[in-house]
């Protein structure tokens, strides 16, 4: 078996940081920016932990030289951000006016981020849907609208960075705008089928719809990334899907093994099937039937072969425990249980402050190997990879600076993904960890942290590096060969 001595990455792998917009910029009412679903969901009390928002978060939007120096100071040669869309159209439409202020906000920032030496990769949606479209046609469950106003902020974005930026990513998971935004209803804009949350949603259908219109509106932007822009620019895009490992909670029950397959299918197959094989996972169409959108040719052929990479999105794995019966009508993951501890009682991992993530690095090597096998060997980029630490939010600042766990965490996360290129010949070639700094994280507000860096919220968003923000460099100073 590999180890970290043992296993290497390419000359040319890339390596950094990354964030989203809404989790660190704050500035929600500045410069011509409009509110987002986000905005609106903070407002509503009980959805976000400590009654949290990105209101100031890391007060990013005046801080971009202090995020820049941080980058410098871990080494990092790339940054994953995202742009907030609503400050770019702030009403978000095809026919509403354009804000050259947030163009400009950009522009300098991306300008900045060369002459520091770091390559930009530049998210397009990171579930900050301007909040305009979902009032006035239902957002994301409206296919032509919400596709035709997605093309045209994508073709915008494309027209006025794409000189200086050459990653692309059009989503960012869009499992989590689906499900949780309209399943559970835990993310913007809140639906679902309990009405004790919500008074609008059917858990049932609008996630598949929703899903559905996410795919069609990545691939109708890669069609005018590629038909318009990549010959000159010369750059990449593609999609982000975020999924954990799932091993059997009973490994002697075949029925137990099997699910832990269609786990993956359910979370990541949905997305990533219809991109590389043209047609949605068996096991999906099996169980939901006609409330899984049918392909219409047109749309499969903007969806068929539309990433030039695979942006993968990893933290944890999970036992799975296949149910017996029927499923569920709001069921979303496949008929099956997602446990933390297995059948003797052994966890997947130690406890962080996340209540879902386990840290289990194996199950990182494995689902690339999973991923490669079932894709054709595509080239990936990990966008996202980090932990939380628990109980960090209460500690004394001298000891959650010295985050030892979130050290081991990537010291093995890493390590595993060497051994899948050195080892199982994964095409793995760039890497993001999650995050530059402690952010807004979502319904969790700001109790969770996951930043190699420290903010203080307290005192003018004040950064203070982790111990981890140096040792990201250091594992990728050993494991990186040497030209
Ligand atoms: C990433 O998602 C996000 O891209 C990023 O913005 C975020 O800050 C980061 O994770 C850390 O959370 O408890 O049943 O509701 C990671 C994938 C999928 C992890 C949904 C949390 C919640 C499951 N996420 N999951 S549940």
């Amino acid at each position: 078996m590999g180890s970290i001595e043992q296993s290497t990455l390419p000359a040319d792998f890339v390596w950094g940081f990354a964030t989203a917009a809404y989790q660190i910029e704050g500035a929600v009412n500045e410069d011509g920016r409009g509110p987002s679903i986000w905005d609106t969901f903070c407002k509503i009390p009980g959805k976000i932990a400590g009654g949290g928002s990105g209101e100031i978060a890391c007060d990013s939007y005046h801080r971009t030289h202090e995020d820049i120096a941080l980058l410098k100071a871990c080494g990092a040669k790339a940054y994953r951000f995202s742009l907030s869309w609503s400050r770019i159209i702030a009403l978000g439409g095809r026919n509403d006016p354009v804000n050259e202020k947030g163009l400009q906000f950009y522009l300098r920032f991306i300008d900045d981020l060369h002459a520091a030496g770091i390559t930009p990769m530049v998210t397009l949606f990171h579930w900050d849907l301007p909040d305009e479209l979902n009032k006035r046609y239902g957002g994301l469950l409206n296919k032509e609208e919400f596709v035709a106003d997605f093309a045209n902020y994508a073709r915008l974005v494309f027209k006025t960075f794409g000189s200086k930026v050459k990653h692309w990513v059009t989503f960012n998971e869009p499992w989590c705008s689906s499900v949780l935004g309209y399943n559970t209803g835990s993310f913007a804009p809140g639906h679902t089928s309990d009405r004790t949350k919500s008074s609008v949603g059917d858990g049932s259908t609008e996630p598949w719809i929703v899903g559905h219109n996410i795919l069609v509106a990545h691939g109708a932007a890669v069609k005018i990334y590629r038909d318009e822009f990549k010959t000159q620019d010369g750059g990449e895009i593609g999609i982000t899907l975020n999924g954990d490992w799932a091993e059997p909670w009973d490994p002697e029950n075949p029925a137990d093994v099997e699910a832990c397959d269609r786990k993956i299918e359910f979370a990541i197959s949905w997305f990533a099937d219809p991109i590389y094989h043209g047609r949605y996972p068996e096991s999906m169409i099996k169980q939901l039937g006609d409330r899984l959108p049918a392909w219409i040719p047109e749309d499969l052929a903007l969806v068929h072969g539309s990433n030039d990479f695979y942006g993968m999105n990893h933290y944890c794995a999970n036992y799975i425990r296949a149910k017996t019966g029927q499923p569920e009508l709001n069921d979303i993951a496949g008929n099956l249980e997602l446990l933390l501890e297995d059948k003797n009682g052994v966890s997947i991992g130690p406890i962080t402050q996340s209540p879902w993530l386990r840290p289990c690095a194996v199950g990182f090597r494995k689902l690339l190997k999973w991923l490669s096998e079932r894709y054709g060997y595509p080239k990936i980029y990990v966008t996202e990879n980090g932990t939380s630490v628990l109980g960090e939010n209460d500690m004394p600042l001298e000891q959650l600076l010295d985050d030892e766990f979130r050290v081991q965490y990537f010291k093995d996360y890493i390590g595993a993904m060497a051994d899948a290129f050195t080892l199982d010949g994964v095409n793995v070639r760039a890497y993001m960890a999650w995050s530059l700094m402690d952010n807004f994280e979502w319904a969790e507000g700001y109790e969770t942290r996951f930043g190699v860096t420290y903010v203080d919220y307290d005192h003018d968003q004040k950064r203070i590096p982790k111990k981890s923000a140096k040792s990201i460099g250091q594992i990728f100073e050993r494991l990186i060969q040497k030209v």
